[in-house]
Formats: C-alpha cells, sequence, structure tokens
C-alpha cells in the first residue's frame, strides 16, 4: 500500500485529494493545526477510515514536519498548505512568505535530511499567480512570471526551491501551475463562492446585496474534483516536471454572477462603469450588486487564461470534462440548499 502525506489537508484541495487517494488504496496522512474551532468540516467525512490518519503539525514548525516526515516515511507527499487568499497577502505578507515560501524549504529539507531523498515524491501547489502582470496571453509552462502579490512573490520562491532541489539533489518534485479552480468546498471569501452563496441568499431572501471589487477581472475557472487528478498524474511520470493546469477558457467575474444568479433565478442588468457600476434584478428593479473599493487589490491580476496543451498530451488529462456552465450549476445548486436550511 503507498503512503501519501497531504500538508493543507483540510482545504478545498486536501479534502478532494484525499478522497481521491483513498480509492486509489493509498494510505493517506494529512497534517492538522489546532484550532480552537473545528477546521475539519471538509474531511469530517473521512474521519475513522482506516487508511486516513491525521497528524498535528505547522509549515512553520519545522521540527513537526521532521517528526511527522520520518514517521510517516511517504512515498509521496502533496504539499498544499498555504496561506491562500491574495488580498490577505497584502495584509500578512510576512506570515504569508512563511508558509508559501520557506514552508516548501521545510518539506524539501525534512525529506532530505530523513533520507528519503531518492524514494519520496513531491508535488508542490505552484499558481497561475506567478504569471501575475501577464506577459503572454494564453499562459503556458514557458511564460515568464511577473509575480503581482506578496502571495505570488511567495509562491515562486516556493516554485524555484523545488526546481533547485530537482537539480541539486535529483530528487522527484514537481509544480503544478494550476489556475483557479472552484467548487462547493470552496473557502466562502475567494469570489465565486461569495458570488454563489450571495445569490443563494438574495434568491431566498436571506441578503439584500452582494458587494464586490473588479467586476472586470478575468479568469480561467475549473472544478476542483477534476484538478487534484493532475496533482497525482505529475507524480506518476518517469521524470518529474512542472505542468500548467488550466481550462483554457476566459470568464469575467461580471459574467460569473450573470452566471449564478441566473441559476438562482434572478435575471440581472449590469449598469455604470468602475466604483458606480450595479446590477439590479430585472424583475423587481432592485439594486443586488454594487462594488467597492474596499475589495480592489493594490495590484490585481486581471487576465488569467492557461494553456493546458502540455497537461494534455503528457497526463492524458482532460481539461473540459466539467464545463464552466457545470461548475457555476454544481456550486449554486449547492449553495441553495445550504441556505435553505440557514436561520
Ligand atoms: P485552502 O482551501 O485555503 O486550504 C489551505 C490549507 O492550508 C488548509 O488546509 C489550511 O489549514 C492549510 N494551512 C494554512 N496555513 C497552514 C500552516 N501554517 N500550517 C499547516 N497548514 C496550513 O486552499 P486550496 O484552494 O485548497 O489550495 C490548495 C493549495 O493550492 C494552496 O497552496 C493554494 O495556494 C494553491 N492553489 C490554489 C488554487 C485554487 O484556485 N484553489 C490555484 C492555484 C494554487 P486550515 O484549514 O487549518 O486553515
Ligand atoms: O477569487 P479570488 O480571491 O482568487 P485569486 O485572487 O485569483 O486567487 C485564487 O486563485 C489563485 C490561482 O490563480 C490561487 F493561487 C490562490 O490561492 C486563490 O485560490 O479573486 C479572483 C478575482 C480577482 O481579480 C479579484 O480582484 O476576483 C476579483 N474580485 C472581485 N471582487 C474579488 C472580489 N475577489 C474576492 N476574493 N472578493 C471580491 O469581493
Amino acid at each position: 500500500m503507498k503512503k501519501a502525506l497531504i500538508t493543507g489537508v483540510t482545504g478545498q484541495d486536501g479534502s478532494y485529494l484525499s478522497e481521491f487517494l483513498l480509492e486509489k488504496e493509498y494510505e493517506v496522512h494529512g497534517i492538522i493545526r489546532r484550532s480552537s474551532v473545528d477546521r475539519r468540516e471538509r474531511i469530517a467525512h473521512l474521519e475513522g477510515h482506516p487508511h486516513f490518519h491525521l497528524h498535528y503539525g505547522d509549515m512553520m514548525d519545522s521540527m513537526s514536519l521532521m517528526a511527522i516526515v520520518s514517521s510517516v516515511r511517504p512515498d509521496e507527499i502533496y504539499n498544499l498548505a498555504a496561506q491562500s487568499h491574495v488580498q490577505v497577502s497584502f495584509e500578512v505578507p510576512e506570515f504569508t512568505a512563511d508558509i508559501d515560501a520557506v514552508g516548501v524549504l521545510r518539506i524539501l529539507e525534512a525529506v532530505r535530511i530523513s533520507g528519503l531523498g531518492d524514494t519520496c515524491k513531491i508535488y508542490q501547489a505552484s499558481t497561475s499567480e506567478l504569471f501575475g502582470k501577464v506577459e503572454e496571453i494564453p499562459q503556458r509552462e514557458t511564460t515568464p512570471f511577473h509575480p503581482y502579490s506578496p502571495y505570488a512573490v511567495a509562491k515562486q520562491y516556493g516554485y524555484w526551491i523545488v526546481k533547485e532541489y530537482r537539480e541539486a539533489y535529483n530528487m522527484y518534485c514537481c509544480s503544478g501551475i494550476l489556475f483557479n479552480h472552484e467548487s462547493e468546498r470552496r473557502g466562502e471569501t475567494f469570489v465565486t463562492r461569495k458570488i454563489t452563496l450571495a445569490a443563494a441568499r438574495i434568491a431566498q431572501e436571506k441578503q439584500d446585496k452582494l458587494i464586490l471589487g473588479n467586476l472586470s477581472s478575468k479568469r480561467d475557472w475549473g472544478y476542483a474534483k477534476d484538478y487534484v487528478e493532475c496533482m497525482w498524474l505529475m507524480l506518476q511520470q518517469k521524470t518529474p516536471d512542472d505542468f500548467v493546469i488550466a481550462t483554457g477558457e476566459q470568464h469575467t467575474v461580471r459574467e460569473f454572477c450573470e452566471l449564478a444568479f441566473r441559476y438562482a433565478g434572478i435575471q440581472l442588468k449590469f449598469v455604470g462603469e468602475g466604483v458606480k457600476e450595479t446590477a439590479i434584478d430585472k424583475k423587481t428593479g432592485k439594486t443586488v450588486i454594487e462594488v467597492s473599493p474596499d475589495f480592489y487589490r493594490p495590484t490585481d491580476v486581471v487576465d488569467l487564461l492557461g494553456d493546458p496543451g502540455k497537461a494534455k498530451s503528457l497526463l492524458g488529462w482532460n481539461p473540459t470534462k466539467t464545463s464552466f456552465e457545470k461548475l457555476v450549476k454544481i456550486m449554486v445548486e449547492y449553495d441553495m440548499d445550504q441556505v435553505s436550511v440557514e436561520k
């Protein structure tokens, strides 16, 4: 039985990846951190599974990482733990760098010092944010990086230190440069989930308005459940390599709103521009979306579109398994149910 260790197991991707690996008959070990409130809701259904084990640790605590890596002795490590919110990284840049940059180094060193450098394969959760203020459209593995937030700069260190350990120590480690991927398990402050939850609450008269930032920002949004398969596929190749994972399709935040509200039963009409832009419910004439500079970023990445060609041909991965329309529908239907039982 193969052993996998997942950092960030309580996150959106960690929960889907755990399910995926358990189905493949892996023994799955996850790292969780102590918290005064329960952060395990995404993996609660897996607790008690005979092949699912949790360990307390923290990406800022080398000793805990060393202890876990040397006792579990995993065949594969998926390093998903991160302070993953771009806007928040402007407020806590040092904390973000500690987890998202130095944290990667701590994992690599834990593997090397434990003597697992020749056997343990490592997946690093890299990001399309590395392309940032994009220098080419679409973005592919050869596109130059231009990170555009403290989060992206920290992730850039993670990307290069992984490459360095691959070349210096011949370790099997690779970066998945994943574009935005969403789901019904997405954190509630990322734009897609913020929209689907608000659409459901407004449709059920439990919220009046949704306040957003840059509506013109463009993203290449995929379904998280499809993307975790690529993480595993990358570690099954003969030689380690980095891959862009994306759908190859792009939409604005405004388009996401239109579709999500439509699935919730509300037809939107956008009027005005910039911070004065609003969206009204065509039926009632009520304003349901407003823009606030509070959600603008000091530097915003506005034109992400990935080219999944390499993943398609070398990993045999299907980037269009779940369409944009299907993704939005899944999220809205889930949130309509959730909201219906909210007080
Ligand atoms: P997420 O839902 O925010 O999950 C982040 C995970 O990291 C959580 O389990 C969190 O634990 C854990 N974590 C944070 N700080 C930690 C620390 N100091 N020590 C240990 N664990 C810590 O993120 P996600 O969307 O699943 O993304 C997974 C990874 O992919 C992240 O590295 C993210 O930056 C990267 N990524 C995501 C996307 C995307 O669109 N989702 C795209 C590209 C790259 P708690 O639950 O305790 O907070
Ligand atoms: O949903 P977002 O916060 O995701 P963002 O910044 O693209 O980051 C996510 O994807 C990255 C991959 O490219 C990951 F690396 C990262 O960990 C994370 O998962 O924002 C998307 C866009 C931005 O341009 C933002 O300015 O939506 C715009 N936006 C407009 N109004 C908003 C809002 N974003 C948020 N979070 N909240 C708003 O009200």
